[in-house]
């Protein structure tokens, strides 16, 4: 193997800092007198028999403290799922002690908090029992009022098996089942999961593994005061579209001990707008809400590449008469949000569609799953690199996926910076729901809370309901027979709109809420809420997944009118693969390989996928092989996912056969939970995979998509501007694979490419441009193309387009490769296409990758997020081109 002569331009650093304004939320505590006595920190954990004793950190879960404390080692590693699965099954205890200074405990009231228990518990003080949990994603206040000592006040919270419990509801259940059972046998998981309120995925799914953790996930406190506490305050701007104006809510919730009187002071220093009101508390929970009137005109906050983010901050003074005070800082913003569903001429159905300060806005984007399956070890440089990820691949939404959790707060405050529009899910995904009592009050209370924290971040544009569960129905994934159907359909509107719509209506106004995704929406609101077909692309948004059709023919995708869910599964890389794998292990028929695969028949999809157009990797070389498959299953994904979503941008101002009018594409999936294959485009540790480094381009704010079509070469332009218009032409070479020099080139007319619409630029005969082009072929050449003003500046990336399968093409064969000395070759004299650098270990990624290299040198920069050293990166450095895998 030669060595390439690879020279940096630059080796940088990027700072992955959180902004303080982000933080400063999340540090809020209460005041007006209130002490707080932080419980966090060294508690101790046994499980059942006491076999097990070990001190934990609270935050933290069961697993990452046997870890942390030697007990077992990485989870993730190799098959490590399996022979854990011990530590879900079995009850653990965490206990702590504490003291109460005299001073405090003489005051009137105790409360202590859990932000979060994981998740069915029972908890006691001093050997009371003081309550009990049974919902990870609710906030729990005990009120322990004359409970507490001096010294040594003994905590203990006693969880049980997650799984225990699940199975225990399950078979409580005995009118009717409660479908699925069981996840498929390929996911390896646990049963049941439907009937805990814990993060659905944890006990395992198509991408991730089965760890149904058990922990006290989130922060523990006691509050004790004489008059009362704050427990949580919103902040909400309204447009007042009469008189142009707006105003902000704000709403403060309080547990209220001794009656009081007072003064809330709001105010916007930076638009000269402040209030000040009376207050008057009485004993109990008690809801207040003011409203501030602005003098000013606002800067609107806009989503990413359609404006700036600007955000205020508001200030919250509330003083009592008894001198206390409380004070908050609370960032707003001000944009409005309406989904528009409104009959389109010329076609059926209702357009679907996301209205931004009146303006139409195409959501480009992906899906978010949880980022580690022990929530605890997330941190917030991993968050920021996810969604700087995002934003740097020109996304400007993600969806928070009903399978997981809502998120920590810093990761709405990231996206409300970021310009990063939120379709925030409720946790409930593919399966259907029980509806017994207390299942439904504690759902209430989830999803009072949950609302109550998000309302206030301008990121999150809309509230959905769940995951799929209409289409679950609908379409009868679960074998219930057509007689017994309107059971199930009852307690779906019980659970989704008598009861969760309710409470989101009831508590924020300024979003919609939809109550499934696939779903028709307002006709799936016509028929009773469970559409005969929520997948009509005529309405709604759709979830589509097709693995054995070939990718490339873009007529089989449905034309939508939003794609909230598609994708194509690829490997990770093997330096992100080898931190839980061992070498025997690298083989793509390794048992590791078949252990790793949740979804049914995932590696041999991959392979028939990217066989249809490349020639699978065959190197003599077993790691060299396993390598190259990781490497073509990225490639596979790029292009499939490149294609599908350059036909719904092309898609945004057509009707076509009754259909079109596409105005997002989130595809599935952003981020990984663990190291395995998915359809995630961002590796498990922050790598970017090939799909990543092309939907900065296929995302780009003007696209130019091209496209085969009965014999033509036919190109877009894909403008995502409200009112600017741009006159553009095409310029579009063929290009041998075996020069650098273009065989021809051509310019289209002057066209103006339509604001906010997809605009046909260029039309030619595909067989009248390789006659004219002599010595093209489909195989031997390939066309790439871009927009430019008519003074020729660029302004659309580079794309290209096969007119063969790369698998036929000529010039990129094995004898070739041999004569030409592959590295050298790749670099220095031909065309190369996907063009794969990878530094293996070194955090960070390049500037482009998977690219087409049509000249002698090229520079590519690779950002890394911790210091580096030229020769690290050369020495790591892997370069792979589709020539390398024949
Ligand atoms: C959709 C998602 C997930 C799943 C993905 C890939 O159904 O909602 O449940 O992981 O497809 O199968």
């Amino acid at each position: 193997m030669n060595h390439v002569v690879w020279s940096f331009a630059c080796v940088y650093l990027l700072e992955v800092t959180c902004p303080d304004s982000a933080l400063a939320s999340e540090a809020k505590r209460p005041s007006l007198g209130v002490d707080v006595i932080s419980l966090n920190g060294k508690w101790q954990l046994m499980n059942s028999n006491s076999s097990v004793s070990v001190s934990a950190e609270v935050p933290g879960c069961v697993h990452t403290t046997l870890q942390r404390q030697g007990f077992i080692s990485d989870p993730y590693y190799r098959f490590n799922d399996l022979a854990y699965r011990w530590i879900s099954l079995d009850n653990w205890t965490y206990t702590t002690s504490f003291s109460v200074p005299s001073h405090v405990r003489g005051k009137g009231k105790a409360v202590l908090v859990f932000e979060g228990v994981d998740t069915v518990s029972t908890i006691s003080l001093n050997g009371l029992t003081i309550g009990k949990t049974d919902n990870m994603f609710r906030r729990y206040d005990f009120d322990v009022t004359g409970l507490l000592k001096d010294e040594e006040n003994v905590l203990q919270v006693w969880i049980m098996s997650a799984v225990t419990y699940a199975s225990q509801r399950s078979h409580a259940h005995t009118e009717y089942r409660v479908p699925p059972d069981c996840p498929p046998p390929v996911q390896k998981g646990e049963c049941h999961v439907n009937f805990i309120r814990k993060a659905q995925s944890s006990f395992s799914w198509d991408w991730g593994p089965s760890f149904p953790t058990l922990g006290i996930w989130k922060g523990v406190r006691l509050e004790v005061f004489n008059t009362s506490r704050v427990l949580s305050y919103t902040t909400s701007p309204k447009y007042d579209s009469e008189h142009s104006s707006w105003t902000v809510e704000v709403e403060l919730f309080f547990d209220v001990f001794v009656a009081s009187k007072g003064l809330v002071h709001l105010s916007i220093p930076l638009l000269q707008s402040e209030a000040e009101f009376q207050l008057s508390l009485t004993p109990g929970q008690s809801e207040k809400s003011f409203v501030l009137q602005l003098n000013q005109s606002v800067s609107l906050w806009w989503p990413f590449g359609h404006g700036e983010q600007f955000l205020y901050y508001l200030t919250i003074d509330v003083s009592l008469e008894g001198g206390e005070t409380f004070n908050a800082d609370q960032m707003v913003a001000f944009r409005t949000v309406e989904l528009v569903q409104e009959p389109i001429p010329s076609s059926p159905g209702l357009s679907f569609y996301f209205r931004i300060n009146g303006k139409p806005i195409f959501l480009k984007g992906s899906n978010w799953i949880p980022v580690h399956a022990f929530q605890d070890q997330v941190t917030t440089d991993m968050i920021t690199i996810l969604l700087r990820s995002a934003q740097k691949a020109n996304m400007n939404a993600l969806r928070v996926w009903g399978g997981g959790v809502y998120e920590q707060d810093i990761f709405y405050s990231l996206c409300d910076m970021y310009g990063i529009m939120i379709w925030q899910d409720f946790m409930f995904a593919c399966a259907l729901y029980p509806t017994e009592k207390d299942f439904i009050q504690t759902v209430r209370e989830e999803v009072t809370q949950q609302v109550r924290r998000l309302k206030s971040h301008p990121s999150v544009v809309i509230w959905s309901g769940n995951n799929e569960n209409e289409a679950a129905i609908a379409t009868d994934w679960f074998n219930i027979p057509v007689t017994v159907r309107p059971l199930y359909v009852k307690d779906y509107v019980h659970l989704y709109v008598e009861n969760i719509r309710d409470i989101v209506l009831q508590e924020d106004s300024t979003r919609p809420f939809l109550v499934s995704s696939p779903t028709n929406g307002v006709e799936s609101e016509k028929e009773g809420w469970v559409a005969k077909d929520p997948y009509d692309p005529h309405y709604g948004d759709t979830h589509f997944y097709s693995y054995y059709k070939d990718c490339w023919d873009w007529t089989a995708f449905p034309r939508t009118r939003f794609a909230s869910e598609y994708g194509f599964q690829s490997w990770p890389s093997l330096s992100t693969l080898s931190k839980v794998s061992v070498s025997s292990d690298w083989d793509f028929s390794s048992n590791f390989s078949a252990h790793r695969q949740h979804h049914e028949d995932g590696n041999q999809q991959m392979l028939k996928q990217a066989e249809l157009h490349y020639i699978l990797p065959n190197s003599t070389d077993p790691l060299q092989k396993y390598r190259d498959t990781i490497y073509i299953t990225q490639v596979m994904q790029a292009q499939c996912v490149k294609i599908q979503t350059e036909f719904y941008r092309r898609s945004r101002s057509d009707i076509v056969e009754g259909k079109g009018h596409t105005m997002g594409t989130l595809y599935w999936q952003l981020n990984d939970i663990w190291q395995g294959p998915s359809w995630s485009s961002v590796e498990f540790g922050g790598k970017w995979k090939m799909l990543h480094y092309w939907a900065t381009d296929f995302y780009a704010p003007i696209l130019s998509a091209g496209v085969e079509d009965k014999g033509d070469l036919l190109i877009y332009g894909v403008s995502d501007s409200h009112s600017e218009t741009h006159n553009v032409k095409a310029k579009v070479k063929l290009h041998s694979w075996s020069s650098f020099n273009a065989v021809c080139s051509l310019e289209s007319n002057v066209t103006t490419i339509k604001a906010g619409g997809s605009t046909l630029v260029f039309q030619y005969s595909i067989s009248a441009l390789l006659t004219q082009c002599g010595n093209c072929t489909r195989r031997s050449c390939i066309v790439t193309f871009h927009l430019s003003s008519p003074e020729g500046q660029m302004i659309s990336p580079h794309n290209h387009i096969f007119l063969s399968s790369p698998r036929y093409a000529e010039g990129l064969d094995v004898t070739e490769r041999k004569e030409l000395n592959f590295f050298v070759t790749l670099h220095c004299s031909f065309p190369a296409v996907y063009v794969w650098l990878d530094v293996d270990n070194i955090p960070g990624h390049f500037d482009v990758n998977g690219f087409l290299m049509l000249s002698k040198k090229s520079t590519v920069i690779f950002g890394a997020w911790r210091p580096t050293t030229a020769e690290e990166i050369t020495s790591n450095l892997h370069i792979t081109s589709l020539r390398d895998v024949y």
